[in-house]
């Protein structure tokens, strides 16, 4: 019987276990009602009294030694379980951290600047109807822009706003003059997507509406935007145009920031580059909007985010903006 204890002995210090549930198997072995530890005990019954002494004396280190390797092991399994846990809660995490969009962050300059200029930041809804998007604006019932080739329809009188000034007319409908709003958003137009165009882009409309507002104040006001959006150098032009809201209209030119107006292939070799288009408030639009335009007069622009960050990160592709590709957005991470 010794040597069967010799042999268990032998056992119990070469147990390696892989997990929990092995030392468990173990202590029902050794341990458990049917274990070897009792077996032996009945067997230590019947053995001559001559070798009690000695296996006896075995038989309870056995014992012992099995109950100091159970507890040695728990608490060695516990211990590399309370690492592996804090490891996972506390070691720092290798994760990039994420940077605005080229189309937020030029959003926000331009909101910052008109901001210094007094205007405030008005936000409206995406999907719209005919009157905020084309009639309070002046479009005229046959108007192109109305036709289902030009913008998105959800029913005939619930539309995919093509512009931001919709939001403005909301903003005419709640506060008397004097206005001073900028409205940024995301617009929808039904165009092939292109190198060029999207159906999807951004704006920026700006509307002052006051007594006394001059073309003298629109031009200054988008020449104190010009320097400070693409540098103290530039200069800017107003081209006559025409749109349903304004009158007169005009589009601005900056000089060209590439070659300072000698000409390249960026400007098409005019030394000029179109960035928005603004103009004087139709008097019609002042009426459809509840205000009397022989007390007030205003001034409005608006202009294509998407367009103003292709020039001012010389970006080729508008279908980049839209692509969430990762190297491309990374060259932004540096930004603000
Ligand atoms: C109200 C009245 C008039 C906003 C204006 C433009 C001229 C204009 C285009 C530039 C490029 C849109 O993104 S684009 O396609 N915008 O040329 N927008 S004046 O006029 C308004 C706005 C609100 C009540």
């Amino acid at each position: 019987m010794k040597e069967k204890i010799e042999k268990y002995l032998e056992e119990v210090a070469s147990f390696s276990p892989a997990n929990m549930e092995e030392i468990e198997q173990f202590r029902i072995k050794f341990l458990g009602k049917k274990g070897v530890i009792n077996d032996l005990f009945a067997e230590f019954k019947t053995i001559p009294p001559e070798q009690k002494r000695d296996v006896g004396k075995i038989l309870n280190t056995l014992k012992q030694e099995v109950q100091k390797k159970i507890n040695e092991l728990k608490s060695a399994f516990a211990e590399a379980e309370q690492k592996h846990f804090d490891k996972d809660l506390f070691l720092p995490v290798d994760t990039t951290l994420g940077s605005r969009h080229p189309i937020s962050l030029v959003r926000n300059e331009i909101l910052d600047i008109f901001k210094r200029l007094g205007f405030n930041v008005s936000e409206g809804p995406e999907v719209e109807d005919d009157w905020h998007v084309f009639s309070a604006l002046n479009f005229p019932p046959e108007h192109p822009a109305r036709d289902m080739q030009d913008t998105f329809f959800v029913t005939d009188d619930i539309l995919l706003r093509t512009h931001t000034s919709s939001v403005q007319v909301r903003v005419m409908e709640k506060e008397k003059p004097p206005i001073r709003t900028v409205s940024p958003g995301r617009v929808y137009r039904n165009e092939a997507i292109s190198a060029r165009a999207h159906c999807i882009f951004h704006q920026v409309e700006g509307l002052y509406i006051d007594k006394g507002v001059s073309f003298a104040d629109l031009k200054q006001t988008l020449l104190y935007f010009a320097k400070e959006m693409f540098g103290e150098k530039t200069d800017i032009r107003l081209r006559p145009s025409y749109f349903p809201f304004t009158e007169p209209s005009a589009e601005m030119d900056i000089s060209c920031k590439i070659c300072g107006g000698k000409g390249c292939n960026v400007c098409k070799y005019t030394g000029w580059l179109e960035i928005l288009g603004c103009g004087m408030v139709d008097p019609n639009v002042l009426e459809l909007n509840g205000i009397d335009s022989k007390t007030y007069t205003g001034f409005a622009f608006g202009m294509g985010v998407e367009r103003i960050a292709m020039l001012k990160y010389g970006i080729k592709d508008l279908r980049l903006f839209f692509e969430n590709n990762i190297d491309f957005l990374k060259q932004f991470e540096t930004e603000l």
